[in-house]
């Protein structure tokens, strides 16, 4: 659903799958302490990184872009 949101947005991102890389497992549970998904990583551009749970959050976030 969060990337059919985001195609309808016209938004690109990067998928993330952490049951194929360990790395990105990883990145998630340092952030969130949880592998639950989706999360929504925004990186602000000034060294700022959210992460973002929650996919009625993430959609409705996607929506403002
Ligand atoms: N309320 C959450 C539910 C997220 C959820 O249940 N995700 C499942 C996959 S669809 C999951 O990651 N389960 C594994 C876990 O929580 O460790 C949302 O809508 O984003």
């Amino acid at each position: 659903m969060v990337r059919q949101a985001a195609e309808r947005a016209g938004v690109e991102m990067e998928l993330r799958d952490i049951h194929t890389d360990q790395q990105h497992m990883k990145d998630l549970l340092d952030a969130r302490g949880r592998r639950t998904v989706p999360v929504l990583r925004i990186d602000k551009g000034d060294g700022d990184v959210q992460w973002m749970p929650e996919s009625r959050e993430i959609m409705a976030y996607l929506q403002t872009l």
